[in-house]
C-alpha cells in the first residue's frame, strides 16, 4: 500500500478513516504536503504516524507490520522497489503497537547491499527507527494516555498519608491479575527493550546497559533468552530484583509480579544470587555497564556483600522495593527469617518493612535517580500485564509521604 515516488493514493474506507500513502523524492527530500495528505491527517482524529522507509538494493525482500496488542495486524507493508523511498501515513488510536520488520533473505536492509533504513514518527517524535537486523525485528511504542492514570485509579488514597496511605495503596494494587512464569518472558521481550539509550530494539538490561555509550553487549529479544552461560554476555534471563529466596522461592503470586522481574545477563543475575542491594566499597566483581558486587561502604551502616547497579538504574529499583513493601505489606513481614539477605534488609514490620539502613538507602536512591520515560513506560507495560501499578512510579511523591523525611 506504499507507492514510490509521483505515485501517491488517498484511500478511504478501508481500515480506519484516514490511510494515506505518499511517497518523497530518492533525494530523501519529503516532498511538500499536498492537500489529499492535509485531508488525511485532519481525518484523523487519533494519531497521525509516519513510517519512512529507503530500501535497499533488494527493496522486495523488505515487508513490515503494525500490531496491536491483541496481536491483530492493522497495516503492512511489502513488495518494495530497490533503493526507493517510501513514506506512509497511518492513523492509530491510543494503545500500545509493535512495529514489525521482517526480510526474506534474513540480511536486514542495511548495510551490505545497500543501506537501508526506516524510522517510525508521530509528528517530530521518533517512536522507532533501525536498519539492521537480521530476520525480522520488532519495536514496541504507545500512544496516548497512560491508561491507568486519570481515571481515578489512586481515588480512595487521597488525603491520606503515613502508613494509612500505604494501607490504601496496599487496597488498590493487591489484586493483581497472577500470571505464569513463561508470560513473563513476553513481558520483558515487550518492556525491556531498549527505546531509550541506542533505541535499537535491542534487549535493555540493567546489568549491561551502558547509559553513557555503546553497549558491549546486545541481546536480541525472545532469541538470546538463556540457556546456560559461562560469563557475561551469553544470554538473559528473567532476574528477580527482589530475591525469590526472599519469599520462599516459586512463591505465587510473587514469583512472576512484573514489576519486579526485569530481562538481565544470565551471568550477572547469577553473581547477584540474592545479596542485598547496596553501594560497595571495594568491588570483587564489576559487569560490562559497572554494576558491582563486593564489600558494602563504611558510609552504609551495613556491613556485608552488596550488590551495586548502576546511578541510572537505582531510583527505578528502589520503587521496586517500594512497590514490594505496599503490594505484599502483610506478608512480607514475615520474609524476614527465610534468608540472611532478607533478613539484612527487611526488619519484619508490615508498615516500615525495611531496615533503617536499607530505607535510608533506597530514599535516597529514589530522589537522586527520578522517574523518567523507561519506567513510566515499564510500568504501563506491566500494568497491561498484570492489571495493576507501581505508586511510586506515579506519584513519586508518596515514598516522602509514607516514609518521612
Ligand atoms: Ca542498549
Ligand atoms: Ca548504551
Ligand atoms: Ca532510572
Ligand atoms: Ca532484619
Amino acid at each position: 500500500m506504499i507507492l514510490p515516488f509521483k505515485q501517491y493514493a488517498y484511500l478511504s474506507g478501508l481500515l480506519t478513516s484516514c490511510l494515506l500513502a505518499q511517497a518523497n523524492a530518492s533525494s530523501g527530500n519529503i516532498r511538500p504536503r499536498d492537500e489529499a495528505f492535509e485531508q488525511a491527517m485532519e481525518a484523523c482524529s487519533d494519531y497521525n504516524v509516519t513510517l519512512s522507509l529507503n530500501t535497499d538494493d533488494y527493496g522486495a525482500e523488505t515487508s513490515w507490520k503494525i500490531r496491536n496488542n491483541q496481536d491483530k495486524t492493522l497495516y503492512t507493508g511489502s513488495g518494495y522497489d530497490n533503493s526507493q523511498n517510501y513514506q506512509k501515513l497511518m492513523c492509530l488510536e491510543a494503545g500500545q503497537y509493535t512495529l514489525e520488520f521482517l526480510d526474506s533473505e534474513g540480511d536486514g536492509i542495511c548495510c551490505q547491499y545497500g543501506n537501508g533504513t526506516y524510522s517510525l514518527k508521530l509528528n517530530e517524535q521518533l517512536l522507532a527507527s533501525g536498519g539492521r537486523f537480521d530476520d525480522s525485528i520488532e519495536h514496541h511504542f504507545v500512544l496516548g494516555e497512560k491508561s491507568g492514570e486519570g481515571k481515578g485509579y489512586y481515588q480512595s488514597a487521597q488525603g491520606k498519608s503515613g502508613y494509612e496511605l500505604k494501607t490504601a495503596l496496599h487496597n488498590i494494587i493487591k489484586n493483581h491479575q497472577r500470571q505464569s512464569y513463561s508470560a513473563v518472558w513476553s513481558l520483558v521481550k515487550s518492556a525491556d527493550i531498549d527505546r531509550y539509550y541506542e533505541n535499537d530494539g535491542s534487549i535493555l538490561d540493567i546489568y549491561s546497559e551502558n547509559v553513557s555509550g555503546p553497549d558491549s553487549i546486545n541481546y536480541v529479544a525472545r532469541v538470546d533468552q538463556c540457556g546456560n552461560y559461562r560469563r557475561e554476555g551469553d544470554c538473559y534471563n528473567r532476574e528477580h530484583s527482589f530475591p525469590k529466596s526472599w519469599f520462599g522461592g516459586k512463591v505465587a503470586p510473587m514469583n512472576t509480579d512484573g514489576h519486579h522481574l526485569f530481562a538481565s545477563d544470565g551471568y550477572v543475575n547469577a553473581k547477584r544470587g540474592n545479596w542485598p542491594f547496596g553501594e560497595v566499597g571495594v568491588a570483587t566483581y564489576q559487569s560490562s555497564n559497572g554494576s558491582k558486587l563486593g564489600y558494602a561502604t563504611s558510609d552504609l551502616n551495613y556491613s556485608g556483600t552488596v550488590f551495586e547497579p548502576v546511578d541510572q538504574f537505582k531510583g527505578d529499583l528502589a520503587r521496586v522495593y517500594f512497590y514490594m513493601a505496599t503490594r505484599y505489606q502483610h506478608d512480607i513481614a514475615y520474609w524476614e527469617g527465610n534468608t540472611s539477605s532478607s533478613d539484612a534488609v527487611l526488619n519484619g514490620t508490615p508498615d516500615q518493612v525495611f531496615e533503617s539502613w536499607a530505607l535510608e538507602m533506597f530514599k535516597r536512591w529514589h530522589l537522586s535517580d527520578p522517574v523518567d520515560q523507561k519506567e513510566r513506560d515499564r510500568n504501563e507495560a506491566v500494568f497491561q500485564f498484570q492489571n495493576n501499578r507501581n505508586p511510586f512510579v506515579d506519584h513519586p511523591e508518596f515514598v516522602l509521604q509514607i516514609w518521612g523525611n
